[in-house]
């Protein structure tokens, strides 16, 4: 434990891809650095998430940091789309190769982070009784960290035992034999739902909003395309810099309404063909923007969906509808439809008959009781915000980021806070975030807070603090250029739809990862353009 009061150089919360790669970068510039980590292990969402079936639905060569050319040159992944057990052992293998554990405090949850006016330091308190005081203060808390329940009452009356997929049991969980019911159809519950049933005597799928899911073709991954991407990696991972979502993809120069028919069907059936994310996103410039658009390639999954499960009645409820494709997370998937072609497997539409409690003995509905052994719960998370406000933050005047973000998430760039100097959040709200290939995104807000903390050395500040009018014009600039796109016709996550009395208010910057980049280094050309630097 650390001595009460300790003085150092910065506290990083969270030690997942964003608090190891900030540690680093931060160490490099020669400051004192601690991170406390809740997880009795290191790898955030891959050390949390371990259900069978997780994985990304980035390709590997994609999903992997970019600052180390060596590592990038060595590490071997195994498949297109890596499961959690390689992405952890990958992470692990970083903290190793750069000698980070030394630095991060395990088991060890910050509560408290208090701003001193009269010293310009944070005070960071934990629920182990650290107590630390600090020039910086860098939240690397996760946007998908902080685990969502179904808000209907009695989970805690539920007499078997239960399942979270964010907080999944490290020795697994044995599903043989056992009546299972899994409430929730996110990328959570499509990636464990085949598993689950694979093993359990009977599994009943509790679906409250059917998900566009695109199959991903996973498998062992190409050789020859390792070999190209090993070759050409610095331009790939420039590529990916200056793309929309973090992932190189060729641009599309045509509206989707521009072309014919049957054009449009081959140009959806090759995306795809190629199980990736976005190629069926990214196939015309106004898929995101245009509802009629948009409705094209909606249809065009729809398809899918019942060429994969054979009866038309559970089809019919699996097929997406009621708001477009692309507005909530879409899923990649590894056998979901065709799970429902299975005699054990059950599907209840959420949407005919209510959640209306969990019970003793299982879950009711607006219909009747259903019986079970074992629930699983993949609700999802508080996404964006969660994290941060479990924490007492206080600022300047003694604001809470709680009572700052009541009616929404207020950021300048997603990375800093007016009333909050020297505090930094990495894929903050207000940056692409969670409508990026995050890695790509955690290593430029890394990267942009380390080469600040070297300019304020550099220059003799001690102090940064981001300006109300900065804060104001840029959070006015991510939800206009929201409201110009289909984002907030759906109920998501990324709106704060799923947490009940949270703002309604789009959260990551849909503005590009390219533009948001040359913002951000603009910013920082100009002097900290829209930041008081003391
Ligand atoms: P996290 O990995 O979430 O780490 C944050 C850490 O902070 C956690 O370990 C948490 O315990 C800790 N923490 C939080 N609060 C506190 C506190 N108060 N005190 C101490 N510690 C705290 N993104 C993609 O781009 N592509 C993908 O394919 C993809 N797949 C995903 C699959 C799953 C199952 C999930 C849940 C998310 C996925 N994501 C994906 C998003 C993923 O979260 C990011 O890619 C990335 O791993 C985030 O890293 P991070 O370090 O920012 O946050
Ligand atoms: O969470 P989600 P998740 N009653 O919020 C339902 C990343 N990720 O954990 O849509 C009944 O997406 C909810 O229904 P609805 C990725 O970024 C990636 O699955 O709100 N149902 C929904 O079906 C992802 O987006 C991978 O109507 C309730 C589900 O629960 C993010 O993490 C894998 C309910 C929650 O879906 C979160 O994914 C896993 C209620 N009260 C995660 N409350 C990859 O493949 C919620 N639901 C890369």
């Amino acid at each position: 434990m650390a001595n009460a009061a300790e003085e150092i150089d910065a506290v990083v919360v969270g030690a997942g891809f964003s608090g190891l790669y900030m540690l680093h970068k931060l160490r490099e510039k020669g400051l004192s650095v601690k991170v406390f980590e809740a997880g009795a292990g290191i790898g955030g969402t891959w050390y949390w998430n371990t259900y069978p079936g997780a994985r990304c639905d980035v390709e590997s060569m994609d999903y992997s940091y970019s600052f180390d050319p060596e590592l990038e040159q060595e590490w071997e992944w195994t498949e297109k789309y890596p499961g959690q057990p390689e992405i952890l052992s990958y992470l692990q293998h970083v903290a190793d190769r750069h000698d980070l554990r030394k630095d991060v405090i395990l088991e060890t949850r910050v509560t408290h982070a208090t701003f001193d006016e009269r010293t310009s330091r944070w005070t960071v308190r934990t629920d182990q009784g650290h107590e630390v005081s600090a020039q910086y203060c860098v939240m690397a808390t996760g946007c998908l960290s902080q685990p969502k329940f179904p808000e209907v009452p009695g989970l805690e009356t539920f007499a078997g035992p239960w399942y979270h997929t964010g907080l999944w049991p490290k020795e697994g969980v044995d599903f043989s034999g056992r009546r299972v019911g899994v409430i929730g159809t996110g990328s959570s519950g499509i990636q464990v739902i085949p598993f689950v049933a694979d093993e359990a005597a009977d599994l009943t799928v509790f679906q409250r909003t059917p998900n566009y899911v695109l199959a991903s073709f996973n498998g062992p991954i190409d050789q020859d395309r390792v070999r190209d991407t090993k070759a050409n990696y610095p331009q790939a991972r420039e590529a990916a810099r200056q793309s929309i979502f973090g992932i190189a993809v060729d641009m599309p120069t045509q509206s989707a309404l521009e072309v014919s028919d049957e054009e449009r069907r081959e140009v959806y059936q090759r995306g795809w063909e190629r199980g990736h994310l976005n190629a069926i996103l990214q196939a015309y410039t106004d898929l995101i923007f245009n509802e009629e658009s948009n409705e094209t390639a909606a249809a065009f999954i729809r398809d899918q969906v019942h060429a994969r499960v054979n009866d038309p009645a559970t089809a019919a409820k699996l097929e997406p509808r009621g708001y477009p494709y692309g507005t909530k997370r879409p899923c990649l998937d590894t056998r979901y439809y065709e799970t429902f072609n299975r005699d054990n497997v059950h599907l209840v539409d959420l949407r005919e008959e209510a959640l209306v409690e969990i019970t003793e003995s299982g879950v009711r509905t607006t219909a009747g009781d259903y019986a079970f052994d074992t629930l699983v719960i993949a609700t999802g998370f508080d996404a964006m915000t969660g994290a941060i406000q479990n924490i007492d933050i206080t600022g300047k005047d003694g604001v809470s980021v709680r009572d700052k973000w009541q009616d929404g998430p207020d950021t300048y760039l997603g990375l800093a806070l007016a009333g909050f100097p020297n505090l930094f959040v990495i894929t903050g709200p207000g940056s692409p975030s969670v409508l990026s290939n995050m890695i790509v995104s955690i290593e430029q807000h890394v990267e942009w807070i380390s080469d600040l903390v070297g300019y304020m050395s550099a220059n003799g500040h001690s102090v940064i603090e981001a300006e109300a009018a900065a804060e104001k014009e840029w959070t006015e600039h991510v939800r206009a250029v929201g409201d110009m796109t289909l984002f907030t016709k759906a109920d998501s996550y990324y709106i704060g739809a799923n947490v009940p009395g949270k703002a309604r208010v789009l959260m990551p910057y849909v503005g590009g990862v390219a533009g948001y980049r040359q913002k951000c280094e603009e910013v920082a050309s100009a002097g900290y353009a829209g930041f008081e630097l003391k």
